[in-house]
């Protein structure tokens, strides 16, 4: 946990933004995989992180800003529970370390959140993401789950937005770590392929430096030959030494902040000419849309400069004919990279996502496109000093794409077809790294950037295997 200061300052701010009324934070609890006592790893809420800090299942916490009370409600563990799970400090203790001064038993918050919604209190509360919270604010405010959308407080989310997207310097830290030990998720990726080996042996490798440093996974790994399918899961099949393998894998610290690195490398070793052609245009694409990234440009706009420089780029190899902006403007490059170019990053690996995304990544005046390719944009709005986001353009060949889109004859006009049939089993390539916005420009996270350019992968690949595995 940070200091208690920080976590007091920020109730404070929030308090004065609401305003009036309650805040009601429910906090995550164990899900039972495939019977109650056989659970998935606890995730605690990040918002219930953001202001109380306390990693434990089974809490919830209310702000009365009117009274100018905090209380947290939970369970102090009873000697069956110690049997099983040894002592733990007692809420009391958890409490403290948070700076909040009142602690209640759990059942007690149903009586205080029903007299207060019949004084006609205001009570606050974020959409639910799981079942047991739906059913929890039916049973203590009375409202059905179909209802709930409706109830959710505006108010509340834009509070939280205002104060979330913009990270402190200690949060920044903990990112820097998270983005530290992310890097070397993919140094042992790099290192450990080798054409016959599994996609899930690799996959068991990078996930297990997460675990055994002392941290866990941002969200599922990606790792596959199959990069042209965006959100695949590692198989156990044998990579083929002809294939390029993508790598998206993002460390959380024990503090709950996400990295979210990927990379892409030849199973061999060694890029063919090709492969070589089609990095260095998404590499080409990363690098530009990073030096583009400042304070007061629409992100939407360096989205749109991701498609032109990929679009020049397959201009250069034939892929593409004609004029590249009229390219970009009629969403020729949608047939390539089909997904946003980034996403916020923090407590969560896309973060506030459950939130709600028009308040994220979009404002009043920048409504989010239907567009195919543009309604995958996560954020599009201008970036701001202390914004942490990530920047992850791609080329993606994906066969049933490419032949609906052909026999549609779709923008033939700009779309060389018949060159396209030779890279329907080329696969992908994504190269993605986080940025903090500083007041000039930005700054890529993490003390060292994980191999980027072709000759600093190769080189990394054959200096470990020549110097570790003779
Ligand atoms: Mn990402």
């Amino acid at each position: 946990m940070f200091d208690k200061e920080i976590y007091k300052k920020r109730r404070s701010v929030l308090k004065e933004k609401v305003g009036t009324g309650l805040i009601l934070f429910i906090g995550n609890e164990e899900v039972g995989m495939n019977y109650a006592a056989n659970s998935y790893h606890f995730r605690q809420d990040s918002t219930f992180l953001y202001y109380t800090g306390i990693d434990l299942p089974g809490l919830a916490f209310i702000i009365d800003i009117d009274e100018d009370k905090e209380i947290l409600f939970g369970n102090e563990l009873t000697i069956d529970d110690i049997v099983w799970t040894g002592p733990l400090d007692p809420l009391t203790a958890w409490a403290d370390k948070a700076g909040i001064t009142i602690t209640k038993a759990f059942k007690e918050i149903d009586a205080l959140l029903k007299a207060a919604k019949a004084a006609g209190k205001e009570i606050h509360f974020l959409p639910p993401y799981r079942g047991r919270h739906v059913l929890r604010l039916q049973e203590w405010l009375g409202y059905v789950p179909s209802e709930i959308e409706t109830q959710i407080s505006e108010k509340l989310i834009k509070s939280i937005v205002s104060m979330r997207s913009y990270k402190k310097p200690e949060e920044i830290a903990e990112m820097e770590k998270a983005v530290d030990i992310s890097t070397e998720m993919h140094e042992l990726f790099f290192t450990s392929l080798q054409p016959g080996i599994t996609e899930k042996f690799v996959e068991g490798i990078v996930h297990g430096h997460a675990l055994s440093t002392g941290n866990n996974l941002a969200y599922p790994i990606i790792l596959t030959i199959n990069g042209e399918t965006l959100h695949i899961l590692p198989r156990d099949i044998e990579m083929g030494k002809e294939r390029l393998a993508i790598c998206d894998a993002g460390a959380e610290t024990s503090m709950h902040y996400a990295g979210d690195l990927t990379r892409t490398a030849p199973v061999s070793g060694k890029f063919s000419s090709i492969q070589k052609d089609i990095y260095n245009i998404v590499l080409h694409a990363q690098l530009a849309c990073i030096e583009a990234c400042k304070p007061g440009v629409l992100f939407r706009d360096i989205h749109a400069l991701a498609g032109e420089t990929l679009l020049s780029g397959l201009k250069d190899i034939g892929l593409i004919k004609g004029d590249v902006q009229e390219a970009v403007s009629k969403d020729v490059h949608t047939l390539f990279f089909q997904c946003g170019l980034g996403h916020m990053i923090g407590l969560d690996v896309h973060d506030m996502e459950n939130l709600g995304e028009k308040y994220i990544g979009y404002t009043d005046n920048i409504k989010k496109s239907t567009a195919f390719g543009w309604k995958s944009l996560r954020l599009a709005k201008a970036l701001e000093p202390g914004f942490t986001l990530t920047v992850e353009p791609g080329i993606y060949f994906i066969p049933v794409l490419i032949d609906l889109w052909k026999s549609e004859n779709k923008l033939s006009q700009f779309i060389n077809y018949q060159e396209l049939e030779k890279f329907k089993d080329f696969g992908g390539v994504r190269v993605e790294d986080n940025v903090l916005i500083t007041q000039g420009g930005c700054r890529i996270l993490g003390n060292k950037i994980a191999p980027k350019t072709i000759d600093e992968i190769e080189a990394y690949i054959y200096r470990v295997n020549t110097i570790h595995k003779k």
